[in-house]
């Protein structure tokens, strides 16, 4: 039995303090642009021209496109066998790389034309494509609607390593869109309104960024053509315009796209 003077000192050695709540960020919302509201956006890509690649979903109606921020035009789009799913996207040296979701294929692509240039095998161990971005060293990264990341090497595709995403000490699943923003990975989560920033060697979330408000609730009620399809038009898609530190946000099906800063950013 040890002294009563030495128990405080056992707690605190056998009691683990929680983890620190994680930080949530507000969004500032400086711009509004026309949105497709038939694009349902699966991936976002700004260009160094300013110009959006887009990659939207669906079966029989998937995409990939080029289209004018500003006015929303659609300046080239390529259509998807009507088998395949659109996911995310993004141009990393000169190759458009766009996910499946269950076919398991990766499309390259050249990123001035946006044709097709190569189907990839997703590697084993990835079980669904939803979310790419890339560091432009090299590497990329795939979510697949779990809480891990995928490392793949940005030329052979091989996967170089696995990120476990956690925050305040619990794993993190559902991330799903991914953009590659000042050395960290941010992540919308799937049916959420807000993004998670990761911290790509430990997988800890930094911080969250709240986008709660960008559509009104009536806005809302007003997406998709079926109830089903309703349900589904979630905040979808993140790009960096990094000459001017905005983030650009959609969803699928929104009639809007914005253009936010907030002070997540490092
Ligand atoms: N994922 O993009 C998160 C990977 C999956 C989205 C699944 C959306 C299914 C839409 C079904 C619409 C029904 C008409």
């Amino acid at each position: 039995m040890p002294s009563l003077h030495l128990l405080p000192l056992l707690l605190a050695l056998t009691i683990r303090p929680p983890s620190s709540p994680v930080h949530v960020y507000p969004a500032r919302v400086l711009e509004s642009y026309p949105h497709d509201a038939d694009a349902f956006t699966q991936g976002l890509h700004l260009e160094e021209d300013g110009t959006l690649i887009e990659s939207t979903g669906l079966y029989g109606e998937s995409t990939v496109r080029r289209v004018d921020v500003e006015s929303g035009r659609l300046l080239h789009c390529e259509r998807l066998p009507g088998a395949w799913f659109g996911e995310g996207v993004t141009v990393q040296a000169g190759r458009c790389i766009q996910l499946l979701w269950r076919e398991g294929l990766l499309l390259v692509r050249d990123a001035r034309t946006l044709k097709l240039r190569d189907t990839v095998a997703l590697p084993s161990g990835i079980s669904e494509g939803w979310g790419i971005t890339g560091d432009g060293a090299g590497s990329l990264f795939v979510s697949d609607g779990s809480d891990i990341l995928h490392e793949l090497d940005a030329h052979s595709f091989r996967v170089k390593r696995r990120i476990a995403v956690h925050a305040a000490g619990r794993p993190l699943p559902n991330l799903n869109e991914l953009q590659w923003v000042r050395g960290e990975v941010w992540a919308n989560l799937w049916h959420e309104d807000r993004l998670a920033v990761i911290e790509p060697r430990s997988g800890a979330v930094r911080c969250f960024v709240d986008l709660r408000g960008l559509l009104t609730a009536e806005e809302r009620r007003s997406l998709g053509r079926t109830p089903a399809l309703q349900q589904e038009a979630v905040l979808n898609g993140l790009a960096y315009d990094e000459p001017t530190g905005r983030l650009l946000v959609t969803g699928k099906l929104w009639p809007r796209l914005f253009a936010i800063a907030t002070e997540a950013l490092q």
